[in-house]
This record gives structure tokens, C-alpha cells and sequence, in this order.
């Protein structure tokens, strides 16, 4: 095969998938780098669930035995609360149609919620979600969590923002790196047990941050969670990741994912 034919296929393929207009996650690039020392951990499904697959997964929590989910894309944004044995949604709020909903938190009785480009968040009656207030930030608006004291939100780059969880000002920022390099495109976000958890987007790689320092100390390896017959409607990226920290169960699912599963990670021999 000729140099100039393999181009093209190469720039074929690239095109098809790029007019597909979805990313194809199981064949995702590693975000780590070649010097980098964390530990890298797989995984185990322990429980798969039904996931919508009109859910366009931008922010995930467990909170008293139930799921809450953000979803994005503009005119079917919504905040839901989510049943995690059979995927019903037992409450829904839509955002209007000039917001792109993204990340989740609750804290306290209130559930925050980002959007993408608006430079603007919402808070949210945990119970009746009802609209108490709107806040803003510079940067855009992709994960969020909190770590008990301060919200900690992402922007699609390495920078991590640390904000006030009454007020909303921001109090501090964190570079993620591994090795000597920045670590962007952090997307959803989870405080599990004094770690950041944050997947990298366009990937199946979830990092675990040190918050302290900014340092990934792990990489999980997401690779093959959803099977080809799973992927026979078009799916998105991985994208979501919620703990229950009462029972210590991690769930993960994706953006138009069929299934969300609960996971426990296997440490490396
Ligand atoms: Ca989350």
C-alpha cells in the first residue's frame, strides 16, 4: 500500500468520524505521560444498571439512595433525580434552552449545577428543586464537587477552582500535572475518600488527584466498559463518576450511555 493511499484512508477515517459527531471512546488516547509514576489501576463490574440513553451525562452524584444527574446539550438540559436499580427518573427539572447544563453537587440541602459557556450556576432546593439563586464565574463551567468546606470546580483545562460554598468567590485554584505535565481537559468530578477523581475527557481514564499538591497519584483504566452491542446506538464519552460514601460503592457511566455501572478498582499486582 502506498504511502499517499494509507494518508488518505488515515484522513478518511479522521473525517468519518469527525462528521459522526461522536467520539468513539473505547479507542481513546492514554492522557498519561511516559514519565509518569502513579499508580495505574483496572477494574471490576461489580453491578450494571440501566442508564437513559437520551441523557447526555455532565454531572453525577449519590446522595440517600438515589442518583442525581446533570445532563447537557442546549434544549435538553435538565437536573433529574434518578432511581439507580431501574434508571426511572423520579424528578425532573429542565434548564431553559440558552443553557447548557453541566456538572452537579449537592451540598447541604442544595444541589449546584454548572453550564458550559453561560459563565453562570444554579442553586437548587435539594429536596423540591426549586431555582434559590444564580451566581457566576469567568471561566467556563464543566465538573464540580465539594470536598466538605470548599466547592471545586473544573473548566476543561489543568486549573482546578476552588470556590466558597456560600458566597461563590474563589478562594483558590489547583494545576493538575503528572510527572512535568499539565493534565487538561478534567471534566466531571467526585471527592472520594480525600482524593479528587476526575475523567479526562475524550478518554476512558479517570485521574486521582492529590489535593494538596495537584499531583495525579493514580490513573484508572476504563477501557472496554461498554461491549460493541452496547455501542449499536450511538454513544458518547465516558463522562460521570458518583460514590456512595456510605456504602463505599463507585459508579461510573457515560454521555448517552445505555448502562452505568458500579465499579471497584483492582490495584496493580
Ligand atoms: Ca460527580
Amino acid at each position: 500500500m502506498s504511502r499517499l493511499f494509507m494518508l488518505f484512508i488515515l484522513g478518511l477515517s479522521v473525517l468519518l468520524a469527525v462528521a459522526s459527531g461522536f467520539s468513539c471512546s473505547n479507542t481513546s488516547e492514554s492522557p498519561i505521560p511516559d514519565n509518569s509514576d502513579a499508580i495505574i489501576y483496572t477494574y471490576n463490574i461489580v453491578n450494571t444498571y440501566p442508564h437513559d440513553r437520551n441523557a447526555f451525562t455532565q454531572g453525577l452524584v449519590f446522595k440517600d439512595d438515589v442518583l442525581y444527574e446533570g445532563t447537557g446539550q442546549y434544549g435538553h438540559s435538565t437536573l433529574r433525580r434518578v432511581e439507580l436499580e431501574t434508571g426511572d427518573i423520579l424528578q425532573i427539572r429542565e434548564l431553559s434552552d440558552q443553557f447548557f447544563g453541566e456538572g452537579i453537587t449537592i451540598y447541604g440541602d442544595k444541589i449546584i449545577q454548572l453550564t458550559w459557556q453561560s459563565n453562570v450556576g444554579f442553586v437548587y432546593d435539594k429536596y423540591s428543586f426549586e431555582l434559590l439563586q444564580g451566581f457566576n464565574y469567568s471561566t467556563e463551567g464543566w465538573g464540580i464537587t465539594h470536598d466538605g468546606t470548599h466547592l471545586i470546580m473544573s473548566d476543561g483545562t489543568s486549573t482546578l477552582h476552588f470556590l466558597n460554598p456560600q458566597t461563590f468567590e474563589e478562594i483558590g485554584q489547583l494545576e493538575v500535572f503528572d510527572s512535568d505535565s499539565p493534565i487538561t481537559r478534567l471534566n466531571e468530578l467526585e471527592y472520594i475518600q480525600g482524593e479528587i477523581y476526575a475523567n479526562v475527557w475524550q478518554t476512558d481514564w479517570v485521574a486521582r488527584i492529590a489535593p494538596q499538591t495537584g499531583l495525579v497519584i493514580g490513573w484508572i483504566d476504563l477501557r472496554g466498559l461498554l461491549t460493541a452491542e452496547d455501542r449499536s446506538e450511538p454513544v458518547d464519552v465516558l463522562n460521570g463518576i458518583a460514590y456512595d460514601a456510605e456504602a463505599d460503592r463507585l459508579f461510573v457511566t457515560g454521555k448517552l450511555w445505555p448502562k452505568l455501572f458500579e465499579i471497584e478498582l483492582i490495584s496493580p499486582p
